[in-house]
């Protein structure tokens, strides 16, 4: 039963697109995680994202096992019988005798077993131990060993080569988890990491060079409309603008139309998910919006959540005071259409001045006077427990961005993840997302990293760097990804100094960008969605399984390595025309402002061509079809 699939398109193609030359039916895949229906991080993201295309390939003969939650059972699990009375018979069996494997049956099926992290790694290990028939795979996220010498003050990158793994390991106590994570890696028939920096990074502290390199895929919503992700931004936005109209009430001295929202989401590890360099590059962005008399605000919001005891009352009151001018500005408005309509009824105009009472100003002013406040807005929504030793709060303070009315740059500090319920933003992350303008994730320490890889697959601009996986994938794929609205941050060749004014500048120049220009990156953005489907990545795990099975099983299968050498080489082109890069950009008139560029009739300028995004987005279709992958 020879594995081999060949490729059969030479633009992007999809799992559809590998022609199946073997039966599946007698081979069954187990992959098995401490995340799978248990949301810890981002494998949780992997597996949930990827369960339809793995579904969709093995049907009945695909297993996730994972931790029993009672949580996760009641909210994401359905309850079944076993499907094969093999299977019934396994399971009956391990509930009589205990937790034992379940790979001796009559049937003797080819059994591939994926194991995720070093948690779930033990139970690799103890297949090979005991010698279980089954094809095993381990794929590592990220190295417990990396993770700990990146959060201290070490010069990783540089000195791969050079660690004392055992002694570091032991100096960080983490020794024990350390060799059970080596020992998997070992173990494996096949090993794999989610990157080719972390692959690296593997080979030196795990002492094994990954067989195959699996980058994270998300689903990629599709919608009819080709604009209807710009839509969903506009509704998310004015969401998010309510937020600030209540966080900053009583200091709202800037136009919220020419307000940007940029984001920093995810772990709170401060200095390997980069929020040390985005704080400095947000104060020296500040100090140039300044300078430069700029009229645009940026607000950045950061999503991390940190130990707390629940929002805090300024945070809180700002909402009830937006909810009390709203009310105000409502019953006024009721009382004024009534007699408006009154007035109408009997066939005369009203008189404008006898339209609101003395008791309308009085409630109005007394609606003013709760909007006065002696203190800057909070740059903290909640109650923090280590306010005082918090590595975000302590370099605000340093920095001293503290939304007074000078600064262009507002801070917020949200230390807990988002949810619809909130009474504060009540947004779920994916509506937050869309609402901003620029997620900015200058991460030292990230293997792969989703945060800005759900930014694309949503139409917004992202920043990451190229230490990130998500990064340097994107640098390998796209010919020109600024122009995409991907900001690749170099922090491998650069000193943190000159990081941050890399960071400043791509800050900066995002802020000189028009609203057309914004909505035209924004295209170009989620036209990059494809890249990260599922669809089209997932066939690395496919590899993966195939290399598995052949390496397992030699006497039944067989691999074809160009399988995995099929995925080299694709570049996604240049954009059409030409980017819409601020400095380069003319507008058609020399004053033209943001307001006249959205409501004229044609389509804009851009590079003093005339632009037209359907035949833009038609070139690129055209072009992406162009590089061949190798057969
Ligand atoms: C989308 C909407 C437009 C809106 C724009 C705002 O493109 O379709 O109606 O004007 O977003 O963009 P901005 O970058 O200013 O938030
Ligand atoms: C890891 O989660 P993290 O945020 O601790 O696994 C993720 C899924 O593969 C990956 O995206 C991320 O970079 C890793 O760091």
């Amino acid at each position: 039963m020879p594995l081999s699939r060949t490729l059969s398109m030479s633009s992007l193609p999809g799992l559809e697109d590998w022609e199946d030359e073997f039966d599946l039916e007698n081979t069954v895949l187990f992959e098995v995680a401490w995340e799978v229906a248990n949301k810890v991080g981002g494998i949780y993201t992997v597996l949930q994202t990827k369960a339809k295309v793995t579904g969709d390939e093995w049907g009945d003969n695909y297993y996730l096992v994972g931790p029993y939650t009672e949580q996760g059972v009641r909210t994401q699990v359905e309850l079944l019988e076993p499907p094969t009375p093999a299977l019934k018979r396994t399971l009956d069996s391990m509930n009589s005798k205990g937790c034992k494997f379940l790979a001796q049956n009559e049937e003797k099926p080819h059994v591939v077993a994926h194991f995720h992290e070093w948690l779930a790694g033990i139970g690799l290990c103890l297949c090979r131990a005991r010698r279980l028939p089954v094809a095993t795979i381990f794929t590592t996220h990220a190295t417990l060993l990396g993770r700990y010498l990146c959060a201290g003050a070490v010069d990783f990158y540089n000195n791969l080569e050079n660690f004392n793994v055992d002694k570091e390991a032991g100096e960080r106590q983490i020794y024990h988890r350390y060799c059970m994570e080596r020992a998997a890696a070992h173990c494996a028939h096949i090993f794999t990491t989610v990157s080719q920096i972390t692959a690296i990074e593997a080979q030196h502290l795990l002492k094994r060079k990954p067989d195959i390199v699996t980058p994270n895929g998300l689903n990629v919503k599709k919608f009819s409309a080709m604009h209807e992700f710009q839509n969903l931004h506009a509704q998310s936005k004015a969401r998010i603008q309510e937020f600030v109209r209540g966080h900053f009430y009583g200091h709202l001295d800037f136009n919220l139309d020419k307000t940007l929202y940029f984001f920093i989401a995810g772990r709170y590890e401060f200095s390997n998910k980069g929020a040390d360099v985005f704080l400095e590059a947000l104060a020296r962005l500040n100090y140039l919006l300044r300078v430069n008399g700029s009229e645009q605000t940026v607000v950045a919001f950061f999503i991390m959540p940190a130990r707390t005891n629940n929002f805090n009352v300024e945070t809180l009151k700002g909402q009830a005071v937006r909810k009390q001018l709203w009310d105000t500005a409502n019953t006024v408005k009721e009382k004024f259409g009534r007699k408006l309509y009154e007035s109408l009824l009997v066939g005369s105009l009203p008189d404008m001045n006898k339209m609101l009472d003395k008791e309308d100003f009085t409630m109005m002013k007394r609606a003013i006077f709760a909007t006065q406040r002696q203190s800057f807005p909070p740059v903290c929504t909640h109650n923090m427990l280590d306010d005082s030793s918090d590595p975000i709060l302590t370099t605000i303070r340093r920095i001293g961005l503290f939304n007074s009315s000078a600064d262009r740059v507002k801070v917020i500090f949200h230390p807990e993840f988002l949810s619809s319920t909130s009474p504060l933003l009540p947004v779920d992350y994916e509506e937050f997302v869309r609402g901003c303008h620029l997620g900015v994730f200058p991460s030292y320490y990230e293997p792969w990293g989703y945060t800005p890889a759900e930014c694309t697959v949503m139409g917004i601009p992202s920043i990451s760097t190229n230490l990130s996986g998500f990064g340097c994938f994107m640098e390998e794929h796209i010919a020109d990804p600024s122009a995409y609205g991907i900001y690749i941050l170099d922090r491998r060749f650069r000193s943190l100094d000159d990081s941050c004014s890399q960071l400043t500048s791509f800050l900066y120049s995002f802020c000189q960008q028009s609203r057309r220009q914004r909505i035209i990156q924004r295209n170009r953005t989620e036209r990059l969605s494809d890249l990260l489907d599922w669809k089209y990545l997932g066939r690395y795990y496919m590899s993966a399984r195939h290399m598995a099975l052949a390496k397992a099983f030699p006497e039944h299968f067989t691999y074809e390595p160009h399988e995995a050498d099929a995925t080299q080489g694709y570049r996604y082109p240049r954009p059409a025309s030409v980017p819409p890069s601020p400095s380069l950009s003319r507008h058609s008139s020399p004053h033209q402002s943001e307001d006249e560029e959205e409501t004229r009739d044609g389509p804009p300028d851009v590079d003093g061509e005339r632009y037209d995004e359907e035949e833009e987005a038609a070139k690129d279709r055209r072009n992406i079809r162009a590089p061949e992958w190798p057969r």
